[in-house]
């Protein structure tokens, strides 16, 4: 494969497929080599990650989608206007149903996905389902900053309750966490509420086991994305010679996820030789736990107020009301 920068059109840009390219290939040249999370999900790594939802030790799924139901009837007593419930990074639509099964006030859905005929076709069950509510998928990055502009019905009348679910929020650094709660703040206007769930901060064990589960599905998970670049980039990585490693880093308050080269060796990629000592690892995902009084100041610090806040037994888990 020529490399990339041979490969620009004639107004020197580079075609999305390229720029993939690109910025993996830079990754693997940074002194700490690292492959963006976002490579993580292609359809392959969008089942093991539903994989990983049904594990036990995987907590935040699960807690999260029991404490859905009682959230979503408090919500039904306090929402008294129609809205339209936007969802960022929606999947399968399968949080959605709970909270459509309880806010009667929910008169319109826009569920944002990229991955388009995956959510093209949960919106079409959505909608069959759901005769009532008017359901107008987004295909797009929801990293990226999205117009909702002229979804939805009478979007105008409907206030905008945003919904950002499965502790997201976490698989951003600081920064572009604040940047995003902004985005959003901006993008949901004035009369905006979200409704956010953030994994908390707790015992090194359980965080430990969470992403090193006995079944070595977050394995298979993490070396994935080598699979993935592999098929994006025509690299040559081979999954056998890397491994596993996920770890709690208390200075940063963060899960890491990496992959280490278990040998010396040599990855071509975009007509380069990367070369890897034993050991070396790509760093291919953080995962922030916020203790609730981190995380409120970081909402307030993008423009937005706590209105209600909800907890999982043992503070396993939060979810967070915020309103413009
Ligand atoms: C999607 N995201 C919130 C998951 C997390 O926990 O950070 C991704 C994941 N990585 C390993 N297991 C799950």
């Amino acid at each position: 494969v020529p490399p990339v920068a041979q490969r620009a059109d004639s107004t020197n840009q580079l075609s999305p497929e390229l720029q993939l390219i690109a910025e993996i290939t830079a990754g693997l040249n940074a002194q700490q080599k690292i492959i963006s999370s976002k490579f993580f999900y292609d359809s392959v790594g969008s089942d093991l990650f539903d994989q990983i939802c049904d594990l036990p030790e995987y907590y935040p799924y699960l807690t999260e989608m029991n404490m859905l139901p009682h959230i979503a009837s408090d919500l039904s007593q306090s929402i008294v206007q129609p809205v339209e419930l936007v969802e960022f990074g929606a999947g399968s639509l399968t949080k959605i149903r709970i909270l459509l099964e309880s806010i009667k006030m929910i008169k319109s859905v826009v569920p944002i996905d990229i991955a388009h005929s995956h959510l093209q076709r949960a919106a079409d069950k959505l909608s069959a389902d759901y005769p009532h509510v008017n359901v107008a998928p987004i295909f797009a990055d929801f990293t990226q900053p999205v117009s909702l502009q002229n979804k939805g019905k009478n979007q105008d009348e409907l206030v905008k309750l945003g919904f950002f679910p499965g502790s997201t929020i976490g698989n951003f650094n600081r920064d572009f966490a604040l940047t995003f709660l902004q985005r959003l703040r901006k993008t949901l206007g004035d009369s905006g509420m979200l409704l956010i769930g953030v994994d908390t901060k707790k015992s090194l064990h359980t965080l430990h086991q969470a992403y090193n589960d006995s079944a070595g599905v977050t394995a298979k998970f993490n070396l994935n994305i080598l699979r993935h670049v592999n098929h994006i980039a025509a690299s040559n990585f081979d999954l056998d010679a890397f491994e596993h490693y996920a770890f709690y880093n208390p200075h940063f308050g963060r899960i890491e996820m990496h992959l280490v080269s278990k040998i010396e060796q040599s990855v071509h990629i975009n007509g380069q030789s990367i070369p890897f000592a034993q050991g070396e690892t790509i760093h291919t995902e953080n995962s922030y736990k916020y203790r609730p009084d981190e995380f409120i100041h970081l909402a307030r610090m993008a423009g937005w107020r706590l209105e209600q806040q909800w907890m999982a037994s043992n503070d396993m888990f939060s979810v967070f009301l915020l309103h413009a």
